[in-house]
């Protein structure tokens, strides 16, 4: 989508820092735009309260489509833009009030979350147990930071996880927490889950059923987990529950840039081979023996009924659109 020609700069560069990677993690990415809401508010200039409501919904269609996969995207994007809309305020001032306090609700809770998943999930592990994880998740991160602070665990195996390599951000962190970590190549995973107590990993979106999209290569650590008898644990956030998987939506796989698995040379030298860059997987809810949420921690075949709390019975048929969602479509009884 090309950028609305009257888009302020801060927001063309949120929407840039999510694309590129450079804010990365569906919770963080979340947060970004909705911090972009509340600056293209501040900076529109206009007096009229119905141009600022269009100007608003353009930044939320451009912003929305910074990058595909990660739920907590347009979830953040719907949470902010509700307020407005249902406010249907009668000036420019009203309108800028309400998107910066839903703004800076959704970034609050979105923290305070991340650490209740930490506190909540840390209870779940047991004393002395080993731990693998994928990518990097500040849920998951959470978790063990909290369970190495309660004296709980004290190893971490942290796959590289290719091609980004985001582990090594994973190992960095986790380390800087005090645990023991053991960077390893992503195709040792099967080798070291004979070591392994626990799976954790995060979430950029859970399906109505169950499923979980994260970084690709988690199904493989789930497959692995569940041939050991390893219990496998997702650290999720309720706002990256997808609601359009009600109706049978799918979510998006995001495939990026080919040079990013061989490089930009080999890619031109070697026109005659395709390569392909799928960013995430999917891993059904049967391989996964818990979702940590900030609300308690549930089994993923109990992700309906989140749904159904957040975003209301008449979603049924409604034909959802997540940029679309607000209490009147969704048949949602209150913002709160
Ligand atoms: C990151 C990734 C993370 C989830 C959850 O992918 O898959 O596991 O986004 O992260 P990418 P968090 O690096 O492509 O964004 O728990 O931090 O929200």
């Amino acid at each position: 989508m090309p950028a609305p020609p009257d888009l302020p700069g801060e927001v063309l560069a949120s929407w840039e820092a999510i694309r590129s990677m450079k804010i990365r993690g569906a919770g963080r990415i979340a947060r970004e735009a909705a911090a972009a809401l509340a600056g293209a508010a501040d900076a529109f200039s206009g007096r009229d309260a119905r141009e600022f409501l269009d100007y608003m919904e353009r930044v939320a269609a451009f912003m929305r489509e910074a990058r595909p996969t990660a739920v907590s995207l347009p979830n953040a994007i719907s949470f902010v833009m509700r307020r407005l809309r249902d406010a249907r305020p009668a000036d420019v001032d009203a309108g800028r009030a309400i998107v910066k306090a839903a703004a800076r609700e959704f970034i609050e809770y979105s923290s305070r979350a991340v650490d209740a998943i930490g506190e909540l999930g840390a209870r779940r592990l047991r004393n002395g147990d080993v731990v693998m994880t994928h990518c990097h998740s500040s849920a998951a991160a959470a978790v063990l930071s909290e369970a190495r602070r309660a004296g709980k665990i004290n190893r971490v195996y942290v796959k590289e996880t290719r091609p980004r390599l985001q582990g090594l951000t994973a190992a960095r962190i986790l380390g800087e927490a005090g645990l023991d970590v053991v960077l390893i190549p992503d195709s040792a995973v099967r080798y070291f889950m004979k070591d392994v107590d626990r799976v954790i990993v995060g979430a950029d979106a859970v399906a109505a059923n169950g499923a979980v999209v994260n970084k690709i290569g988690t199904s493989v650590v789930a497959l692995a987990a569940k041939e050991a008898r390893v219990n496998f644990y997702v650290a999720a956030e309720t706002y990256k529950f997808s609601p359009k998987t009600i109706v049978g939506e799918l979510v998006p796989i995001e495939f990026r840039d080919p040079a990013e698995v061989a490089g930009k040379g080999w890619v031109a030298d070697h026109p005659g081979i395709e390569v392909m860059n799928p960013a995430f997987d999917v891993t059904p809810a049967e391989y996964i023996d818990a979702i940590i949420t900030e609300r308690g921690v549930m089994s993923p075949y109990a992700a309906p009924l989140i749904l159904l709390e957040e975003y209301g019975v008449r979603v049924w048929g409604a034909g959802v659109d997540e940029g679309k969602l607000h209490p009147e479509e969704m048949g949602r009884a209150s913002d709160t």
